[in-house]
Parts: C-alpha cells; structure tokens; sequence
C-alpha cells in the first residue's frame, strides 16, 4: 500500500463519502446536541478567520457526535447586505446573481475543508421562503406595538448610504466601513428592544456558560442606572422642566440648568429673548456633530444661555438655561440639573461662564470651598448646606430626598435606560422588504399575512444614482390598500440585515416549515443551541439583538425558550505581521525577498503582528494552503497554534511543523496495519515493564484529550498530548518490536494505541483518521465509533511491592512505582507505621536497598 502521506488523494476520496452516506445529516434518536458557528457573510471567499471559526466548531461537532448525541450542526448564508450592492454598481451585476454565485464558490471551500455540516438544511437569507417569515413577525411585532415608526435622529453613514442602529455605530464611526456617522432626522421603523432591557440584563446572570467579556459589554450597552425624576417649576409661564439624575443627593447644590441642543423646547426658553437667533445657530452647530466626539471627557464644555431660568424646587434659587454640548437629547429627558460641586462636567462648565459652585457633599478629607476647588468633589459624603438633610450620608441622602421629594409631588425615583429602541430601517435595495403599505386614506396598512413574502424584485437597474432602486421601482412601489383598495405605495426601506441573523438558527431545526418560521417540535428538540461559536465583535450587535428577538418570538407564541444560545464560545483573531515599505505603504510578503522589496529595492519594515486583513496585506489564502498541505494540515495548525479563545499567530512553519506530524503519523500506522486484526484476537497484555508504561501514556493520552476537548475546549494542549504520544509510540516500536517475533503483548500494546491515536485524531484531521482507520480493517466512519475511554486501573504507573525489615526483622511491605528511586523507596519504608515504632528513639545509620525486593534499615 501506498505509505506516502497525499492528502489529495485522501480527502476528496472522503468527502464524497461522507456526502454519499448522508454522514452528518441530523438525527432524530438520541439525546440533541446543536453546535453552531456564526454564518458568514457570502463575500464570495473564506478567510482564515472562517477556517479557524469553523474549525473550533467542528471539533465539537464531531467528537460529540462520538459521544453519542445526534448532533445538529448547519450551516447558511447571511446574505442579504451592502456589498452585493456595490458590487451591482461597480461591475453592473445583479446583487442576486452575484451573491448566488459567491455562495457556490465559498461552498466549494468548505466542503474542501471537509466539515461535518448538515447540508441538506443549508438555506440563504435571501431566499424569500427565509425572510417571508421575519415580514410575519414584524406584522405581529406591529400588532403588539412591538414595532413602530416615529421621526427621530439617526446615525447616518454617507458612504453606505444608509442609517445604522445605535449598536452600530463604533467609536462614532460605522461599525462596517468605518467612516464617520453624522446624525440625521429621519422617520424609520424601531424594534421595541427598551420592552425587554431589564429581562436581557437580568437573564444574563442566568448565563455560565457565556464569558463575561460578552455579559460586561451587554450589561454596559442596556446601562441601567437608578435614580430620581425631579420637576423644577419655570420662572415664567410654561411647563415645568423633568430631569433624570443619579445623585437626588446633590439637589441643593444644583445651580443652573442643561439642555440638549436637539431639545425642542430650546425655542420656547429662547422665544422672545434678544439671543435667540444666535442660540439657534449655536445648536445647529452642536447637533451637527456627532455624539461619541461631543460627550468626550476632554472635550470642551460649551454652551449659551437662553435667557429662561427655572426654579429650584428645595433651594428657590432661580436657575438660568443653558443649552450645552456634553447633553445628549436621547439620554434621559434630555436636560440635566448642573451641580458644578460635585460634577466635573458641570464644573468645567461652571468655571468657563462663571457660575456659581455651590457645595452640599462634604469629602471626609478636606474642606472644601466652591470659590477655590479645583474639580469636582464626585465621591459619596456627608450632606452640607442641604437644609433638613444636613449630616446625611450622601448614599442614604439618595433615598430619602427621592422620598421627600415623591412627597412634595415635586418628583420620584427612576430608572433609566442607555439602551434605545433598534432602528430596522435601512435605505438600501438588497434587504428583506418591510412589509407595510402607506394608504392616503388608511395610513401605515401592515400586507397582510396571506400576502406575504413581500418579494423584492430582483432585476431592478442599480447605478448607484438616486436613491433606493426600489423606490424607483414603479411595479414594486405602486399597489393597492389591502384595505380600502385605493392605490397605495409601499415602504422601499428594508430590514436592517440583523434581523435576519437574529433567527436563523431556529429555521435550521426545520428548514423547509412552510406554514411558520419553523417547527414547534423542532426547536423544542433542538434549542437552545448548546454550543455557539463566533467572533466578540458582535457582543452588543449580533448577540443583544438575537438574545432579543428570540423573547419576542417566545412573546408571540412561536417558541418556549428565554434565551437562544446556552453556551458562547468567542475565537480569538488569526494574526500575522505585516510589511512596510517606505513611500509604498503595506506590500505582500511575496514581494519582499530578505528584507528588501524587489521592485523598488528598499529596505522592508517588519510590523507587529495584527488581525489579518486585506488592507494590511497580511492575508494567506485558504485555497493555495490547501492546495499544498491538504485541509487537515490547516485545519491541525489553527487548532494547534493556540486554544481557540486566544489570538493565533499564523506562521508558515508551524503549518510545516503540522504537516510533517501528520506524515509522521501516516508512516507509523502503516508499520501495523494488521492493527485491527490482531485486537480481534484474544491475547495477553503484558503487567508490568515498558509495555505496561506504553499502556499507561495511552490511557492517560484518553484522559487528556477527552477532558481537554470536553470540558475546556482546549484543543491545542489535546493535539499536544497526541504529538507526545507518537513520540512515545516511535520510541517503544523501536526498542521493543524490533525484537518480537510474530505478535506478542508488546505488539498487542501498539495495536491498541495505533486505533486510539486514529480515533483521536479524527475530529481534529477527519480525512486522514477515516483513511487510516479504513486501512487498518476498520469498519465505517470514525464519527459512528464510541470515542475511546481510558482506564483508571491503567492510568497508574506499575508498582512493585517490596518487604521492609528493620534490623534484620521483617516489619513491614510497601508498594513503589517500578521506576522509584532509592529515596523515594526509604522515604515509603520510613511512612510505615509498625516500622516507625521499631525506630523510635533510636539513630537510622544505614540503609540498603535491593531493587524490586527489599529495604533494609540499620538503625542504633
Ligand atoms: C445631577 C448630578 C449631580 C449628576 C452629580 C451626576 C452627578 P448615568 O449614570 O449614565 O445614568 N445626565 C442625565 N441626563 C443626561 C443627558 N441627557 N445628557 C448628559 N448627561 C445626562 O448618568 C446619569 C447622570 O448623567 C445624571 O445625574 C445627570 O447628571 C447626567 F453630582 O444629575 B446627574
Ligand atoms: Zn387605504
């Protein structure tokens, strides 16, 4: 037989196996486990990213299949996006046919990586037999008051052309092509998530199986704070003004007043005033900006006065209006009561228009004086000069002004939220239709249930000019009322794309439903996804909105289940270094040749190294790797290189170094490949000496490897364990079987490591681990083989047993491992009891040790 390691060969043999024999389609006996990987976006082209996500996710996949669950383990198209787009107005392609076609290809790569996906439950979410069913629950969310339109101001990104969600918008800047969002008004439709905010705070202490960077972030982006509503009285005319603030503590010290520019009652506090107009120019300025730079600590404090004041409701001072620019008109109620003691940015405000600083909390080290304090004093204290609550402690103060003041009638306690309601209106073609209609008379009509899917027409013209092309699209926008029959138009907006990524993975537990969103059954078998997989980038993104579309799915009866994935699992980044050259900017290693750049001959700069991306031209490309290695050696190297939390550092020797082990492996099965046969046979295992120590690094081997995958998904140190053992194989096959003639106990030993190693090895290198397992006489796959165990009585090293005498006289026996050196012998001997009493009071002088057999202790 062939013993040179072609994984050519190999793999394409087995997948088409695989796929023949329906390997990994899902069953319906055993006990459910769901593994999922996030789907990709169908660029048209794996990255290494995906291999190594989808890697991490197949080890899972298999190895529980090994243990005996049936596993569900799909994979699908997020496909709906920006990128079709503009690749439909750079190359005129139809976004349908471009993603179609992508799809086909990035297809083509994963089955050449050979994972163990259900295809049969494949589906795109452009398929309008996916998104009709997001229209129906939007037209439920409807219903319910789930969903609603309203005017409001949005994150507007110029270069996608279209609006974002809050969640976003990264650092002010759009989370996919990072240019700067500018805040527009515009009436879109909104996902009532706020509803939710305190069930998706409070399930998440419901969630070990999550890692708390994740928790944190969401815990950060939901924001609850607690606190008070308190009403001050205007000076004039006109409603009183509602601020939301943590520290009711503080009321005595406020001593002015911030409004939002974006505020609407910024009119009604400057009408009639001699600024107004200028007032109104500085607002426009403000709001013009964007809020992650406006509200940055070291951002300047600005404002103007708007010539209104209000009343403060304990104190009666009269306090003056400022419009400011650190006020966000979204947070709270959009105005904020300033107490320049004890907040910085109300103190660095103070000082710039010279108003007053009023102290009412005490600090416990030092006095301090309003006129000469140098930042705010922000720390809890005692009240001062806060009339009947002097000598409170500020915390309690909390409490009790809230109570005074609920009393009065002047406020009450709050709580409040930074999280807003998810705006799903996206100005864009290649998305799922929202399905309503807009009547003259009737108004916003939902396209009722049995006219659904709104299907998006697919051979539009899309130059890029003048809007959305559906907009233009007379035969999709001209229709009729479906209730007053009168001609209509309908909305050209669409669903923003994580809608779509919100639900996908209940459709893949009944795919072809076509009378719901999916089975009932279905999803009750297989959800929760028990192990999910994918990138932190979409900790506040992807992972709040699914948290949060599946209460709503629940909410309207469709499913039973609070949360949709038990278990996250977050990869780290694959990274490699990058080269610079001066005047070029990054350039690809191939055209660098020791340290110089071949075309210009200048001196290249290694970079640290970073996530790999297109840009910093520190990409390797899938196909040409598997080309040249094979998929298990790729796969082997981005499982081996680091454990999947952690970042990976690509290097091209490491993938040498997997590829050589494999060939390793391939060379030392194939000296037994008899292996299986002679396991069938009954015969002796040998007790004690190398063999017995070979057996022990195998069992062991088992532990490791079981442990390491199961509870810790640790699969570096797994695949470490097994390099070890291959080393330990070689080593024993070289001085043991040299000398055997015709199987004997030692080649029996081989024989059970040889199909454990095999069988160890197949959720990490399938393709190779079926072949090897195959030639060896094995009988089908190795996923529908019980995963080896170990065997604790093994798992001990050999021990002997050897008498103890003292002064001549037996006294004792103790049991050593075979390989125990003399002090670890006498220190055995010295722990019996019997032989602690015939020593006592007495000095040890000598002690002879006879390997295997005895101790004898000389004592005086
Ligand atoms: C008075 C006060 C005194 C405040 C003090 C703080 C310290 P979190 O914890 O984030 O909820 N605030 C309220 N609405 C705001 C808005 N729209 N824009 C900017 N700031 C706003 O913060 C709540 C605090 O942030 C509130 O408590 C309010 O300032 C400010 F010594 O009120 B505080
Ligand atoms: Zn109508």
């Amino acid at each position: 037989m062939d013993e040179t390691y072609r994984p050519g060969d190999v793999e394409a043999k087995w997948q088409e196996r695989w796929k023949a024999e329906r390997a990994f389609a899902a069953r319906d006996e055993r006990e459910p486990y769901y593994v999922l990987e996030m789907f990709p976006y169908p660029s048209g082209r794996l990255h290494m990213g995906h291999v190594r996500n989808y890697s991490i996710g197949d080890v899972i996949a298999r190895y529980k299949r090994a243990q005996g669950y049936d596993v569900l383990h799909p994979m699908g198209w997020d496909a709906f996006g920006l990128p079709a787009e503009n690749a439909a107005i750079e190359h005129g392609a139809q976004p349908g046919e471009w993603t179609r076609s992508n799809i086909g290809r990035m297809r083509t790569q994963f089955q050449r990586l050979g994972f163990s996906y259900d295809w049969e439950r494949e589906f795109a979410t452009c398929d309008p037999e996916y998104y009709r069913w997001e229209q129906l629950v939007f037209v439920r969310m409807l219903e319910r008051g789930l969903a609603y339109r309203k005017a409001a101001l949005l994150n507007w990104c110029e270069s996608c052309g279209t609006v974002l969600a809050n969640e976003q918008v990264v650092d002010g800047e759009c989370y996919r092509c990072e240019s700067q969002v500018e805040p527009r008004e515009m009436t879109q439709w909104f996902l009532r998530i706020t509803e939710y905010a305190d069930e998706l705070l409070a399930d998440l202490q419901e969630m070990p199986g999550w890692p708390d960077a994740v928790k944190i972030q969401q815990v950060d982006w939901i924001g609850k704070s607690h606190g008070a509503k308190i009403r001050f009285p205007l000076a004039g005319e006109g409603d009183p003004i509602d601020v939301f603030t943590t520290r009711p503590d503080t009321l005595y010290g406020a001593t002015f007043m911030s409004v939002a520019a974006e505020h609407p009652r910024v009119e009604e506090f400057t009408a009639g005033q001699p600024q107004a107009a200028e007032v109104r120019a500085f607002c426009k300025r403000v709001a013009a900006e964007d809020t992650i730079s406006r509200t940055a600590e070291d951002r300047e404090k600005e404002g103007m006065f708007t010539g209104s004041y209000c009343i403060n409701p304990v104190t009666g001072w009269k306090m003056p209006i400022y419009v400011a620019n650190f006020v966000l008109y979204q947070y709270g109620t959009g105005m904020v009561m300033a107490v320049p003691a004890h907040d910085q940015r109300d103190f660095e405000f103070a000082r710039k228009y010279d108003l007053p600083v009023k102290v009412v909390i005490e600090s416990p080290e030092e006095t301090l004086d309003g006129d000469t304090m140098e930042a705010a004093y922000v720390e809890p204290g005692t009240m001062v000069n806060s009339g009947p609550f002097d000598g409170v402690f500020s915390t309690d103060g909390i409490r009790q002004v809230t109570e005074y003041l609920a009393e009065e009638g002047q406020g009450e306690a709050s709580v409040n939220y930074r999280i807003r309601d998810w705006g799903i209106s996206r100005q864009r073609y290649w998305g799922a239709p929202i399905p309503v209609i807009y009547c003259p008379s009737c108004g916003v009509v939902p396209v009722p249930e049995d006219q659904l899917p709104v299907r998006l027409p697919e051979d539009v013209t899309i130059d890029g000019k003048g809007g959305s092309p559906l907009a233009c699209c007379a035969e999709f926008v001209d229709t009729t009322c479906p209730r007053c029959g009168e001609a209509a138009r309908r909305e050209t907006d669409t669903f923003d794309t994580f809608v779509e990524s919100s639900w996908y993975h209940a459709r893949y537990t009944s795919p072809d439903c076509d009378t719901a969103p999916f089975d009932r059954a279905a999803v009750d078998r297989w959800l929760p996804v028990d192990q999910y997989i994918g990138g932190i980038e979409h900790a506040v993104m992807h992972l709040l909105y699914a948290r949060f579309y599946n209460k709503v799915l629940r909410d309207l009866g469709l499913l039973g289940i609070d949360e949709p994935y038990k278990n996250l699992l977050t990869q780290g980044m694959v990274c490699k270094e990058t080269l610079k050259v001066e005047g070029l900017g990054y350039v690809y290693p191939e055209e660098v040749v020791d340290g110089l750049h071949q075309e210009t001959g200048r001196a290249a700069v290694v970079g640290p190294s970073v996530k790999m991306s297109k840009s910093l031209r520190n990409v390797v490309d899938p196909d040409s790797l598997i080309e040249r290695y094979g998929a298990d050696t790729i796969r082997l190297f981005c499982l081996f290189a680091s454990p999947p939390r952690k970042d990976l550092e690509w290097s091209v020797q490491g993938v040498d170094g997997s590829f050589r082990f494999l060939g390793r492996v391939w060379r030392l099965v194939h000296r037994h490949l008899d292996a299986f046969r002679r396991l069938a046979d009954e015969g002796p295992l040998p007790a004690d000496g190398p063999g017995r120590a070979m057996r022990t690094q195998l069992h062991r081997t088992i532990q490791k490897v079981t442990t390491d995958v199961e509870d810790r998904f640790q699969f570096n140190t797994a695949i470490a364990a097994l390099m070890e053992l291959v080393n330990g194989l070689y080593k024993f096959e070289s001085e043991r079987v040299a000398e055997l003639e015709g199987p004997g106990a030692d080649q029996r030993v081989l024989d059970e490591c040889i199909m454990a190693l095999v069988q160890m090895l197949s959720p990490f290198v399938p393709h190779m681990a079926d072949e090897l397992w195959q030639r060896c006489g094995g009988e089908g796959l190795l996923i529908d083989q019980p995963w080896p165990r170990w065997d604790d009585s093994v798992l001990v090293e050999e021990t002997v047993s050897m008498g103890v005498q003292v002064m001549g006289k037996p006294r004792g026996t103790i049991q050593v491992p075979v390989d125990a050196d003399e002090a670890a012998i006498v220190e055995a001997a010295l722990a019996v009891p019997n032989v602690q009493r015939h020593l006592e009071g007495k000095k040890l002088i000598k002690t002879i040790v006879i390997p295997g057999r005895l101790v004898s202790l000389v004592a005086r």
